[in-house]
């Protein structure tokens, strides 16, 4: 296997000040972890970034204490006006702090920086934008007579966007006057230990947002809490199972944003150039490691082997390496544990007899990499075209009939998000109304905007978050707590 060694760039790494040790952010303060601390490490080099302490459940306990006090003193009785510029002032931090997010995002996430600079950071600000321009007027978003706050939240949320997922939490929820308790994923926790600062520079009231982060445990933990009255939870289907059935019989409240695995639709009059840099994005971006990924290409048969041709022709041009580097277009996968799923799932795809091909670059020597990887010859029972890989791998399919397009599309478990390609208006509207998919995009793919509200059919979850939809998640019409 090529390899090389690369360097990762002084200058960006200088722009951080990352700490060799982090304590949890609760009640306004930052207090040291009851349990064992855990390392954050560069996947990109395997080098440790810093020791991050792991929140014991007398920890969690803490963090919901505060969040309540700091509920039913002073969040839920401060006027909308008053909440909304907070999130004003902590949007503006964040397009301040821009740089430092993004290399930060870069080195616990392994993401190129072209991404964390131009859409993670800038979409996280504008998501604190969107919901503080809502805070004074939920009163006109059609979310029933007198909407109020449900309490004490409790977000746990994955890896992949770190700091946007936390934007997608965290903004709507103070918005609508509740208070929060996150915890980030084990193998991402700086930028949102970083929002912390934020929260202090922004002169947040304490307890309104308390960050606690540590591995599963922590997040079950905030689940289980008695003091917790609703769990917005982004992540994998299964984990997101057990907290449904974990909550279940409580008063607990949930929005669940799970797994997906979906179609990305090109007809043969579809503008093609256009189509392959859409399915390019739609399963290379962010090393495939999205949950609306376009991890499967259905293309019409007639112009399945020009598809074929033209898209093989543009992978080899993308750059795999050093996140760091504004010319990498795919960066380090996010962790061996990941890494290994991923070479477990297109080993059986070449087991179950679909044909592999990758672009064959060259790797760094260090840390975790894959290639951007395509297999045609894909049946719909293969894992390949029903699990979910959350890596760059592109399980290709083929299609005669708009009708086999949609019965294949929605022939998963899943159904987060589709993509149509074609010119024709008509058939855009009726896919659209067949695919049993969330959000649907036509021409474009993996577009985000805060005014769009983005969630699940099926096994991929339920509850909105953006948009005026995404408030319901967060108000209640009935009695207050
Ligand atoms: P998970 O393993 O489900 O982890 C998500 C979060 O839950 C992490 O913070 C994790 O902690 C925590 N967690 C693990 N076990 C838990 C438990 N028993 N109780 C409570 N919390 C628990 O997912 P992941 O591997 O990080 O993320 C990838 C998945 O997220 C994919 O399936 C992807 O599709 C999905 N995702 C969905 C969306 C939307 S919007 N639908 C967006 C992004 C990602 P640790 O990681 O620290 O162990």
């Amino acid at each position: 296997m090529p390899i090389f060694e690369y360097a990762p760039a002084p200058e960006s790494r200088a722009i951080v000040d990352i700490q060799p040790s982090y304590g949890l952010f609760v009640g306004g303060e930052w207090i040291e972890g009851r349990g064992a601390a855990f390392k954050t490490t560069n996947p990109a080099t395997e080098e440790v970034l810093a020791d991050v302490a792991e929140a014991s459940v007398a920890d969690v306990d803490a963090a919901v204490r505060a969040a309540r006090t700091a509920y039913t003193r002073v969040w839920s009785r401060m006027s909308g006006a008053d909440r909304g510029k907070y999130l004003f002032r902590i949007a503006r931090i964040i397009q301040e702090r821009a740089r430092e997010l993004a290399v930060l995002e870069s080195l616990d996430n392994g993401k190129p920086i072209k991404e964390s600079r131009d859409v993670d950071v800038p979409l996280a600000a504008a998501h604190f934008f969107y919901h503080a321009g809502w805070a004074d007027k939920l009163e006109y978003a059609s979310l029933g007579p007198k909407p109020r706050p449900i309490g004490v939240v409790g977000q746990v949320i994955p890896w992949n966007f770190p700091l946007l997922m936390l934007a997608w939490k965290i903004a709507p929820a103070l918005a609508c006057g509740n208070t929060v308790v996150l915890k980030p994923a084990e193998t991402t926790p700086l930028t949102a230990l970083l929002f912390a600062e934020i929260c202090q520079q922004a002169e947040l009231p304490a307890g309104v947002v308390n960050i606690v982060t540590g591995a599963g445990a922590t997040g079950q933990a905030i689940v289980e809490h008695p003091g917790v009255d609703k769990i917005a939870f982004t992540g994998s289907t299964e984990v997101g199972k057990s907290i449904a059935r974990s909550i279940a019989g409580t008063r607990k409240r949930a929005t669940l944003e799970l797994g997906g695995k979906a179609a990305n639709i090109v007809f043969d009059d579809a503008p093609l150039d256009q189509a392959v840099e859409g399915i390019v994005n739609g399963i290379f971006f962010n090393q495939g490691h999205v949950c609306c990924a376009g991890s499967r290409l259905l293309v019409q048969e007639s112009i399945a082997e020009e598809v074929d041709r033209r898209l093989k022709r543009r992978l080899e041009t993308l750059r795999v390496g050093d996140p760091l580097d504004k010319n990498t277009d795919v960066g380090a996968i996010n962790s061996r544990a990941q890494l290994d799923r991923i070479a477990e799932l297109t080993a059986a795809g070449e087991a179950e007899g679909a044909v592999r091909w990758d672009t064959g670059c060259e790797l760094p020597s260090h840390g975790f990499w894959f290639r951007p990887t395509v297999f045609t010859g894909v049946s719909q029972t293969h894992r390949i075209a029903q699990e979910e890989i959350f890596g760059p791998v592109l399980s290709v399919l083929t299609f005669r009939t708009p009708q086999e397009a949609v019965a294949k599309a929605n022939n998963t478990p899943y159904g987060l998000s589709a993509g149509i390609w074609t010119e024709k208006g008509s058939r855009i509207l009726w896919m659209a109304d067949q695919l049993r998919a969330g959000v649907v995009w036509a021409n474009t793919f993996n577009r985000f905007d805060p005014t769009s509200p983005f969630g699940g059919y099926k096994e991929s979850g339920y509850g909105r978050e953006g948009g005026r939809h995404g408030l319901e998640a967060y108000v209640t019409t009935g009695d207050p707590r």
